[in-house]
């Protein structure tokens, strides 16, 4: 059973703050966001400018993304998105909380800033309609599929009207999207590229990193998908050298981390580490938890092909029969291991830091008090 974790210490400051040095963490603040997007994006790129003479020194801005993975604003601790709608536990939308550092090891605690911020009110740029019920049913996952400087934001309908259809919404470098209705800012992941070998659009979708090592700057992904007849599989998605376009699946012939083919009962959560690419996968009826590590495609050529990594059992009985909105993975605590978040459908969070991965047993999994996200 995790164990809770006694006092989590961590910094009050650190809200996202534009390139004025103002704290945006209040809806009035964050239209003055979203009315200035290409501000924010230059703000991204370049440093501030110098304050004047006069002016009280004001801090630094926090929009420059760095090398970690989830890391939205830059400050080298990952962050969380949730995405909101019915049964989720959170208003429509997608829900962005920065993570908290501590004060005491300059590593993530697990906690984030709340409340989240609505960062899908928008809507996702299709539909035009400014609406964050574009996100209701939608996976949402981060990663630099835009081959820049920043995390964006990728977006996946595995049901409803716009099934199997997905999109990629610019990251703003903060923590934020672009407003995806402005030109430049989104484009749109349509469902033929995604299709399996019988036409299955994915049941789910995650970032795949260059786990094929073939890094034409854009992330590929991964997938899970099938029918009853033809079984489920999960399934490879390398990108063309341009946000958006992916090309054919390579069927993955991976069984499932305990031996089966019934991938349509497990859920993937993928992160980036200094060892390569590393998966959860989650299935939630058995409470099996596990861990893959050094993830690489190898590609057969024929459309198969299969993921060489190394597994390990991070947990039994792992929230069994509970359902969870939002799985995140992140090495959150910058120790190499990684780590996880989870948002319940009852709005609250809570993160498990793993640690004493062993190829034996199980690993130890410390989680932080559950606290309500918005
Ligand atoms: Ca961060
Ligand atoms: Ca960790």
């Amino acid at each position: 059973m995790p164990s809770e974790l006694a006092d989590v210490d961590y910094l009050a400051e650190g809200k996202i703050v534009n390139d004025m040095g103002e704290q945006m963490a209040s809806p009035t603040r964050r239209l003055l966001a979203w009315t200035a997007p290409a501000a924010l994006a230059l703000a991204a790129l370049v440093p501030a400018l110098p304050a004047p003479a006069a002016a009280k020194p004001k801090p630094a801005p926090v929009v420059t993304t760095g090398p970690v993975d989830k890391d939205l604003n830059g400050d080298g601790v990952p962050d969380l998105i949730a995405v909101g709608g019915p049964g989720t536990g959170l208003g429509s939308g997608v829900w962005s909380a920065l993570g908290v550092k501590s004060r005491k090891t300059g590593v993530g605690t697990g906690q984030v800033q709340t409340p989240a911020t609505n960062i899908g009110l928008h809507g996702n740029g299709v539909t035009g309609n400014n609406s964050p019920a574009d996100f209701d049913g939608a996976q949402v996952f981060t990663g630099r599929f835009a081959g820049v400087d920043r995390q964006d934001f990728v977006y996946y309908n595995p049901a409803g009207v716009s099934a199997g259809n997905g999109g990629l919404i610019i990251g703003a470098g903060d923590g934020t999207m672009t407003n995806p209705n402005l030109s430049g800012n989104q484009c749109t992941i349509g469902y033929d590229n995604l299709i399996d070998a019988n036409g299955n659009i994915p049941l789910q979708l995650t970032n795949a990193f260059q786990a094929d090592g073939v890094d034409n700057g854009i992330p590929d992904l991964l997938g899970i998908s099938g029918d009853p007849t033809n079984g489920y599989r999960l399934g490879y998605h390398p990108s063309w050298p341009a946000p958006c376009l992916y090309y054919g699946v390579t069927t993955l012939t991976n069984p499932t981390p305990t031996g089966g083919t019934d991938w349509q009962n497990w859920s993937i959560a993928s992160t980036e580490t200094s060892s390569g690419a590393a998966l959860f996968l989650r299935n939630a009826t058995t409470g099996d938890l596990y861990l893959w590590t050094g993830v690489t495609m190898v590609d057969n050529g024929d459309g198969t092909g299969s993921l060489t990594r190394t597994q390990y059992q991070v947990a039994a009985n792992w929230n069994t029969g509970v359902a969870i909105g939002t799985l995140e993975a992140a090495d959150i605590n910058a120790d190499g291991t990684p780590d996880l978040w989870t948002v319940m459908t009852d709005g609250t969070y809570r993160a498990y830091l793993i640690s004493g991965l062993s190829t034996s047993g199980t690993a130890t999994v410390t989680a932080t008090r559950a606290q309500r996200l918005v």
